[in-house]
């Protein structure tokens, strides 16, 4: 009886001091973050002014144990490189800055594209890789391009576990992230009684808070597409993972202004035709190492065989 008393005092100091948890749907183990001294400061993208945040490599683990069924099996992933993330979705300005066009619903330059399908965010990227747009400080073998759902899940949840990087709390939702609010005027089931986030459709990218890595409207506004097939998660451990080697559907994350705070979940994922748009379908992008090649060929190398260089 003394040993389990003395057992339990043990264990409540632990949680206390935050050691153990307990009682968190993503819980079993906290992510590491490793430090890269050459990546650490913000990039802006010549041209566009667009900014991106740095990313320390490190691990995490991904998916949910009460989420949807394609959230599990929870399983660790290691990201073996630093890169960079759009601190903001990319707005209409930049979009139509590179592609000559602004396909938005709800126009307004400072909210975010949307009505964009996957080929078109795709193309996007292809654009500032070109020499026409190319930055003369891009380390080798990194590209912009969409990230990794694996990239787009260790930024969204930034060292967290929690449903929502700001913690489980959905009472607060309307402080981090634009979604289906009171103020919706679409009357949808899903709507929000009581919450008012200031925003009806479209929020101007950076109207809420960011999460503690600095990336804004991460949860919600308008959904990011990943450069993945969807697929189903395995078991074990995994690094870089970049999705199903085959497949059509591509991966869409966040959430978006029309749609509940549980649809804006760190882990939820869907799988949608890359050719199809929508009112809330947008991006943001990344500055990463090129996995094209391996996400999507067996034949390739890993990236990882050679470990990218700085070349500024
Ligand atoms: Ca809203
Ligand atoms: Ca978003
Ligand atoms: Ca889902």
């Amino acid at each position: 009886m003394r040993q389990i008393t003395f057992n339990f005092l043990i264990y409540t100091l632990l949680l206390l001091c935050g050691f153990v948890t307990w009682g968190n749907p993503r819980e079993t183990q906290t992510p590491t973050v490793r430090a890269d001294p050459h990546f650490n400061t913000p990039r802006i993208i010549p041209k566009i002014k667009m900014t991106l945040v740095p990313i320390k490599s490190g691990s995490f683990m991904m998916g949910s144990t009460t989420g949807e069924k394609d959230e599990q099996p929870i399983h660790k992933v290691h990201i073996t490189h630093p890169f960079w993330i759009g601190k903001y979705e990319v707005s209409q300005k930049e979009y139509d800055a590179i592609m000559d066009m602004n396909p938005s619903f709800n126009r307004n330059p400072k909210k975010p594209v949307s009505n964009v399908n996957w080929f078109q965010a795709v193309e996007f990227c292809n654009r500032l890789n070109s020499k026409k747009f190319a930055a003369k400080k891009v380390p080798s073998l990194y590209i912009y391009r969409l990230p990794t759902e694996a990239e787009w899940e260790y930024c969204c949840g930034a060292g967290t576990m929690s449903e929502f990087n700001f913690g489980n709390d959905t009472s607060i939702f309307h402080k981090y992230a634009n979604f289906c609010d009171v103020s919706n005027t679409n009357k949808l089931p899903w709507q929000d009684k009581t919450q008012n986030d200031g925003f009806n459709k479209l929020a101007p990218v950076g109207s809420f808070l960011p999460n503690s890595w600095g990336i804004y409207d991460i949860h919600g506004n308008v959904w990011e597409w990943c450069i993945d097939n969807f697929g189903q998660y395995t078991r074990g451990v995994q690094e870089n993972p970049c999705g199903a080697k085959n497949g059509y559907t591509k991966v869409l994350r966040g959430g978006s202004w029309y749609h509940a705070a549980i649809g804006c979940r760190t882990a939820n994922r869907d799988g949608i035709d890359p050719s199809s748009n929508d009112k809330d379908f947008g991006f943001r992008i990344v500055l990463a190492p090129d996995y094209t090649n391996t996400c999507f060929s067996e034949q390739s190398s890993s990236p990882s065989d050679s470990r990218p260089q700085l070349i500024e």
